[in-house]
């Protein structure tokens, strides 16, 4: 029936509308929560960083700083960044399940020059699907468990004893 037909057409471009929309949440200990989009991140300031991957093959990754991201939410980095606020960590959520942290101090200009990056480009292309369409990156890091893909959250939470 064409009214069937009609409707199931309708889930379909729905359901891949929303596979599209999908966005990063910046959420837990910020001032300013965001639901950052595909063009959001695009809108930001792009920086390429020089990473070494699992094959030990050097690759050009192309993302914004966390570091840039955590600011626009309102952490508390720079000169906010000691007392309490050095328990603070970014706990980073992926599709599949997959979950790493980092210490804010890790992603702090004033702490360090290493830029860690959620990258969407590698070599000026974007991410293969599968390690997409954002993943971190970790300069300099010798094994790259770190380098989290489908990022779907960023958690800022404070270890407690
Ligand atoms: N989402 C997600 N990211 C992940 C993983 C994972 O299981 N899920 N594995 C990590 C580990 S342990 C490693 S060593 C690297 C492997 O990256 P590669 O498959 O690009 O070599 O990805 C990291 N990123
Ligand atoms: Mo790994």
């Amino acid at each position: 029936m064409l009214y069937k037909q009609l409707s199931l057409l309708a889930v379909a471009l729905l359901l891949s509308a929303l596979v599209r929309a999908q966005s990063i949440s910046v959420e837990g200990e910020v001032n300013t929560p965001l639901k950052l989009s595909s063009s959001d991140i695009a809108a930001m300031q792009q920086i390429t960083v020089t990473a070494t991957d699992k094959d030990g093959k050097a690759h050009r990754y192309t993302g914004v700083p966390l570091y840039h991201i955590l600011q626009q939410a309102g952490v508390t980095l720079g000169a906010q960044l000691r007392g309490a606020n050095m328990t603070k960590y970014l706990l980073v959520k992926s599709a599949d399940g997959y979950k790493v942290i980092f210490a804010l101090p890790e992603l702090d200009s004033i702490f360090t020059d290493r830029q860690i990056l959620l990258a969407n480009q590698v070599d000026g292309q974007p991410l293969p699907a599968e390690k997409g369409p954002f993943r971190i990156v970790v300069p300099g890091e010798k094994k790259p468990a770190r380098w989290i893909w489908g990022v779907t959250a960023m958690i800022i939470r404070s270890a407690k004893d």
